[in-house]
This record gives C-alpha cells, sequence and structure tokens, in this order.
C-alpha cells in the first residue's frame, strides 16, 4: 500500500552488505546526518549475497525495500532500480576505482607496476565480467574468456611491460563481484607476461593494511575518494597511488522503481 509509511513496512531497516565495506561507514553517517536513526532507522550488516538474495525476494513480490546499492554491479542490469537522491551528498559524487600498490613495490617491480599503472577499464567491460560470474562462471574463466574478446584494450595495458620471467605479484582483493573481475583479469594479463600472480581475498581492512605493510604487493580494489576513503587516509604514507583503473563508479542508497513515492533519502522519513 504506497499510502502506508514506508518504515514501519519494512521495519525501519536498510538491508546492507559487509562490515568493512566503506558504503556501510557512509551509510551509518547518512543514518546521523538525515537523521534516520532519530526516526527509528537502522542498517542491517550481512554480505553482498545476501543483500541480494534478499533483494531478489522483494522484487518477485514488489515488496518495499531499502538496500546500500553501487555500480558497477551486476544488481542494476538485473533488478529495476534507482538510486535514491542525496541531497546531503553523503556518498560523494562520482567515484573511481584506483589502483594501490605498496610504496616499495615500483622499484622491486617495476615491470608489473607499469601493467597495473595502465590497467583501465570501463564499466561495462567490468560488467561484462561480472554478469558471467554471476550466471555460474568460474571467475578464472570468466576472466580469460574476456581477456580473448578485448585484445585491443588489454594491448594498452601491455604496452611497453617488460617479460616477468617469473617475478611474483601478490594481489589481494576483497571478495565484491567488481572486483572478483577486475583482480581476475588483471592477474591473468600479468601471468600471460610471464609474471607469476597469486590473488588473495580478505576483509577490507585486512587488505589495506596487507598492501601497505608489504604483505601484498597491490590492489585494484580501492574505490576513492569516498567510499575507501577512510582507508587510504589512515594508510597514504606507506602506499602508492598507481592511477584510476576505472571512471565513474557510484555509491548510495538504492529502492525498486516501483517505489514511486520514494526518490530522496529524505523520502524515507514522511
Ligand atoms: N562496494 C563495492 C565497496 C567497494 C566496492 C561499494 C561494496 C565498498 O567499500 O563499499
Amino acid at each position: 500500500n504506497p499510502k502506508e509509511k514506508l518504515g514501519p513496512q519494512i521495519n525501519y531497516t536498510i538491508t546492507g552488505i559487509d562490515a568493512g565495506a566503506g558504503i556501510m561507514a557512509s551509510t551509518q553517517k547518512a543514518l546521523t546526518v538525515y537523521p534516520l536513526a532519530q526516526n527509528k532507522w537502522q542498517l542491517q550488516t550481512s554480505s553482498t549475497a545476501a543483500m541480494t538474495s534478499t533483494l531478489e525476494k522483494a522484487v518477485k513480490y514488489k515488496q518495499p525495500i531499502v538496500v546500500t546499492g553501487w555500480q558497477p554491479h551486476w544488481m542494476f542490469k538485473k533488478y529495476p532500480l534507482k538510486f535514491l537522491k542525496d541531497p546531503k551528498n553523503v556518498y560523494g559524487k562520482a567515484e573511481q576505482i584506483h589502483t594501490i600498490t605498496h610504496k616499495g613495490f615500483k622499484q622491486k617491480n617495476p615491470g608489473a607496476y607499469k601493467l597495473l599503472s595502465q590497467f583501465h577499464w570501463t564499466a561495462s567491460n567490468m560488467s561484462d565480467v561480472m554478469l558471467q560470474t554471476n550466471a555460474g562462471v568460474d571467475p578464472a574463466k570468466a576472466a580469460k574468456d574476456w581477456i580473448k574478446k578485448n585484445p585491443k584494450l588489454v594491448a594498452e595495458w601491455t604496452k611497453g611491460v617488460p617479460k616477468g620471467n617469473g617475478k611474483p605479484v601478490k594481489m589481494t582483493y576483497v571478495a565484491w563481484d567488481s572486483e572478483i573481475a577486475s583482480t581476475n583479469v588483471v592477474a591473468q594479463v600479468l601471468d600471460s607476461l610471464g609474471y607469476k600472480t597469486t590473488i588473495q581475498a580478505m576483509e577490507a581492512q585486512p587488505m589495506w593494511l596487507s598492501v601497505a605493510k608489504g604483505s601484498a604487493d597491490a590492489t585494484v580494489s580501492a574505490w576513492l575518494p569516498n567510499t575507501s576513503g577512510i582507508y587510504y587516509k589512515q594508510y597514504k604514507n606507506q602506499i602508492d597511488d598507481a592511477g584510476i583503473n576505472l571512471q565513474g563508479a557510484k555509491v548510495g542508497l538504492a529502492v525498486p522503481k516501483y517505489m514511486k513515492n520514494i526518490n530522496s533519502i529524505d523520502d524515507l522519513i514522511n
């Protein structure tokens, strides 16, 4: 019933993801800024898989739901979602995804660093891989297929990069669908030049710490300036920003389009 208030219908709950995600920290901030928390709203911590499955059920029965949403992600292709307006700009405007390495990595492995700094693709490229993995294709296989279909772009990344001769590259990432896609693709391109790349999934905080300490060499998972901003600030002296690998990412709260009266975060309170 659209005339009924939204809060009581969904137990004043925003369905979130893993606690370490930047979008969760931003949403905590939104709870105070808007002020949702004062109006009984809360953020539920879960995982991307649990959030998208709750979303799928809601969409199936056209029930209201508010989720933490971001792009690029297949959820926007699979479900009729819209971002809520964020007039108080808690989530920032467009985000970029950066490639971050340990401070000493450029010197230790200049070839791999060069490739990592030349890695860039579009939201649509990334979505191609994500749609495959979402359909059940193994991430390594999805990455391999994508690389085969995109030789021109891959050639830009490998341009002027020397052979790896077995030099190790330790990459770390958080198992968000977007980063599963980018990390697998980059690792395979590195390996195709003879580098020996390992990829290890972690929670966000230990991932940043590993790159800062040098127990990992690099990550392509840094959503900046806002989403991973707390980690970036904390470790900025021990890391090197190798550049933007994806432009125009976006983070916020999202609802299904059939929730016609809810278009802004402010609308959650009324
Ligand atoms: N995300 C996807 C992450 C970054 C990548 C938006 C869920 C986050 O830290 O919120």
